[in-house]
């Protein structure tokens, strides 16, 4: 049987990895799994072990070790029973990928990382926006902001720019409007 096909969606917080994964799910009938979803799912379950764990490193902006998040992952590709997945959020350090590639490099197809770039400013001011329209999310503040960028900054960059040199990366303007993004993502997907 044919492996599973994977692209990596990343981005700065709030670079609207969520929204146009939405977008490309409705047009390319791909599985959307939200690594940071499924770590609040898991968080708000009753009587998970993890909940507390993954709660501070939420607020923290710090990143869940990778056994979770990796075994998440899994779970929900099974589930789904479906063979396209867009996996947004993750890889975000080198203990994700390190995890990734011991667990689930060998038994899928990569078939490029969907970089949104996008200002620090812009990004910032998204997460602000969504949290007072009353997202609900504990890191739509600017406390756990700053330290989401910092950590984006640190540890996601270099992942991307491990990627970057595998030939791997296609990078898209993000700070523009939800469509014009959305009409360079069409590009990149089509006859995927
Ligand atoms: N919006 C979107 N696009 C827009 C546009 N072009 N123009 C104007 N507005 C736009 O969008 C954010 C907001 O901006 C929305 O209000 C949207 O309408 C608007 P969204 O699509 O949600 O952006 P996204 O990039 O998905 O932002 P998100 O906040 O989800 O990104 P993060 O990467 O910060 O959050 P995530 O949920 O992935 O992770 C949260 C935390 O979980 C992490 O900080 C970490 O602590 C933990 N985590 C791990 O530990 N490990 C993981 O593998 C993943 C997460
Ligand atoms: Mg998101």
């Amino acid at each position: 049987m044919a492996k599973p096909k994977v692209v990596f969606v990343l981005g700065g917080p709030g670079a609207g990895k969520g929204t146009q994964c939405a977008n490309i799910v409705k047009e390319f009938g791909f599985v959307h799994l939200s690594a940071g979803d499924l770590l609040r799912e898991e968080r708000n379950k009753q009587g998970t072990e993890y909940g507390e764990l993954i709660e501070t490193h939420i607020r923290n902006g710090t990143i869940v070790p990778v056994e979770i998040t990796c075994a998440l992952i899994e779970r929900a590709m099974s589930q789904s029973g479906k063979e396209k997945f867009l996996i947004d959020g993750f890889p975000r350090n080198k203990n994700n990928l390190e995890g990734w590639q011991k667990n689930m490099e060998s038994k899928v197809e990569l078939l490029f990382v969907l970089f949104l770039s996008c200002s620090e400013d812009v990004c910032v001011q998204r997460c602000l926006k969504r949290g007072a329209e009353g997202s609900g999310r504990s890191d739509d503040n600017l406390e756990s902001l700053q330290k989401r960028i910092q950590t984006y900054t640190n540890d996601t960059m270099p992942i991307i720019e491990c990627y970057k040199e595998q030939n791997l990366v296609k990078t898209l303007d993000a700070g523009r409007s939800i469509d014009e993004v959305f009409s360079d993502i069409k590009d990149l997907f089509k006859g995927v």
